[in-house]
């Protein structure tokens, strides 16, 4: 055991958390040089959403019966491990200009995903070591025209973990801004939890200005009753003919709130 502290102490979910932050730093300079990808992210962040935390628990009814409980993914899960991987900032500023996603940000979408499974097994592997156990979710990004929801909504995860509230983009904005991807870890790590944020982080749902993003999509999704999936699903789907991938996020780039707190 490498930890000075004693489970369920804070001090020991903080060592914890430091210690998966030092080594998702190695972790991410060694896979980029023997992948020799494009994408570089910034520093990750990472939180625990508690297994038996009211929010998790509404889950099915919030979202969908078919949602899955981190119990279905591990057996005794106490928490879900919750990463955030910012994009630098060349990917998302590229992807300001014109009405179709850029290189850049058309490459670090398959680039992110296939890192995520590779760093979630090293973290997997790492927390083992310790004497816990560690699954990751899977069918995660499974959907299909009559549903348009994941039965694993990786935001609604970090949410819960204190990661950040959802914009009027329907992104979920945290320190970092919105610019980046969510994976997710399911652990029996006796941490102790970090709680939903109480503050909005975006600026027209805490001060009633901005909507930039509305203004923004291309397809007019976005308007602060709500997010029309139809409308954007139909736009990435085009988009998808050109790069393979179904993307965009142009309501998320060029924001005040692309790359932190507005
Ligand atoms: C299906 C899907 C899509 C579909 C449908 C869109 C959608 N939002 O569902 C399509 C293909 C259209 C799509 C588009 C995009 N996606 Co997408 N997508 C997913 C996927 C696989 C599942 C999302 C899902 O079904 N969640 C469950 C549903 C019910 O939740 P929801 O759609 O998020 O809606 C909830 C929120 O709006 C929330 N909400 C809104 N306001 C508030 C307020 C409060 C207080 C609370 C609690 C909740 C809340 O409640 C809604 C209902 O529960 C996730 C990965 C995953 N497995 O989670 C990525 C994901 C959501 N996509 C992502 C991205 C980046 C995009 C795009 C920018 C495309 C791109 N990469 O270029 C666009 C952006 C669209 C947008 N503005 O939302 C990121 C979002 C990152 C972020 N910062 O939030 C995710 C998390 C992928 C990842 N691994 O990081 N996506």
């Amino acid at each position: 055991m490498p930890f000075k502290t004693l489970p369920d102490d804070k001090n020991f979910t903080d060592e914890v958390k430091r210690a998966i932050l030092d080594e998702l730093d190695s972790f991410v300079e060694s896979y980029r040089i023997q992948n020799k990808i494009t994408t570089r992210w910034k520093k990750p962040l990472i939180g625990f959403a508690g297994a038996n935390h009211p929010y998790i628990r509404s889950l099915k009814e919030i979202i969908s019966p078919t949602h899955l409980m981190p119990e279905d993914v591990l057996e005794g899960a106490t928490s879900v491990l919750c990463f955030f991987f910012p994009f630098e900032e060349e990917t998302v500023r590229e992807n300001i200009k014109g009405d179709t996603p850029s290189p850049l940000w058309a490459t670090a979408y398959p680039e992110t995903n296939t890192m995520f499974v590779h760093m979630a097994n090293h973290i997997k592997s790492l927390i083992q070591s310790w004497g816990y156990r560690a699954e990751l979710p899977s069918d995660i990004g499974k959907i299909s025209e009559q549903q348009l929801y994941s039965n694993w909504s990786q935001r609604h995860f970090a949410y819960a973990a204190g990661l950040g509230t959802f914009g009027v983009n329907n992104m979920l904005i945290g320190k970092q801004g919105c610019t980046g991807r969510y994976f997710t870890l399911v652990c029996d790590l006796p941490v102790i939890p970090d709680e939903p944020r109480q503050v909005e982080n975006c600026l027209y749902k805490r001060e009633g200005k901005c909507l930039a993003c509305v203004r923004r999509c291309p397809v007019g999704a976005l308007s602060p009753e709500g997010f029309d999936r139809e409308k954007c699903f139909a736009r990435v789907k085009e988009n998808s003919k050109q790069w393979g991938n179904t993307i965009c996020g142009k309501c998320s780039v060029g924001m005040p709130c692309s790359f932190k707190r507005p």
